[in-house]
């Protein structure tokens, strides 16, 4: 599987003195995993799991990457660390550590984003940080929605208000029968309530997913009016040679389980 890791800059540094002390004056990034570049527009926060264990690791070109260690595993046979096959740990965090951070996520339209907490977050699959389009991914719809609608969820985790209640999906793909906020129209049809449905979010996000590549066209940036087949792949370029994104892949599961 090959994403594009959308490296999403932290603007403030975790409140824990010694994390802080380890990541003075270095560039510090949550990196997304993502399989649909042309849709970094329309990022609105960004996902982490607030249980989950994440790991800073040290990357050869001096950048800090905060992920999974499931990630990093595989970032040292992609030559993300000074020695090959091996990682370089600075510090371990929670992801609730993490939620509230402002970030500055690559060509999206809100100048800062939030770290907001999402249940059905994976730690095994992409970084375990995942960015958030409410647009064209149901499951990212639900999230944000939960934690607008159900004021004891933000109480539950410490939220601020205006970490969410400012941010909406944004229009940046016409697709064909779903129009252009195709996420929030399978979330309707669904009748989706929660992010806990979560077969009837996998249904929502196979039927966009292949309306949105199929017949999608962009409605926004330097692609606009192009079919999303087609800038896909030149905005995960743009992203990659300007440094904001970079490329990251992961065995099949087939060959992890066969590999032990
Ligand atoms: C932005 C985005 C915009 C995404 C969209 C999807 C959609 P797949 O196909 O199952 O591999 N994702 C990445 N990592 C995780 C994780 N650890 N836990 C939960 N979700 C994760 O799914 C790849 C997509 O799942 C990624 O692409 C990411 O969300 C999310 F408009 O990034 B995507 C219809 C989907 N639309």
């Amino acid at each position: 599987q090959e994403y594009t890791l959308i490296k999403m800059k932290l603007l403030k540094l975790p409140d824990i003195p010694n994390v802080a002390q380890l990541f003075a004056h270095k560039d510090v990034f949550l990196p997304a995993a993502t399989l649909r570049p042309e849709t970094m527009y329309g990022q609105t926060n960004c996902w982490v799991l607030p249980s989950g264990d994440y790991t800073a690791y040290q990357l050869s070109n001096g950048e800090i990457y905060i992920a999974s260690p499931h990630s990093g595993r595989n970032m040292a046979y992609q030559d993300f660390f000074e020695e090959f096959g091996k990682t370089s740990e600075l510090c371990t965090l929670k992801g609730s550590d993490l939620i509230g951070l402002p970030v500055k996520a690559p060509l999206a339209q809100y100048e800062e984003i939030f770290v907001l907490p999402l249940l059905t977050v994976s730690m095994v699959k992409g970084t375990g940080i995942v960015t958030s389009v409410p647009s064209d991914a149901p499951d990212d719809y639900r999230g944000l929605m939960d934690l607008k609608e159900k004021d004891a969820l933000r109480a539950k985790f410490d939220l601020k208000d205006e970490w969410v209640l400012p941010f909406e999906p944004i229009p940046i793909i016409e697709t064909p029968g779903f129009g252009n906020l195709a996420a929030v129209e399978a979330c309707k049809r669904h009748k989706i309530r929660s992010q806990n449905d979560k077969d009837v979010l996998g249904r929502a996000k196979e039927e966009v997913y292949k309306a949105g590549f199929y017949n999608g066209v962009l409605q926004v940036g330097e692609m606009a009016g192009e079919p999303v087949m087609k800038a896909k792949t030149k905005i995960r370029e743009h992203l990659i040679n300007t440094g904001m994104g970079r490329s990251y892949s992961e065995p099949e599961k087939k060959v992890m389980s066969r590999s032990g």
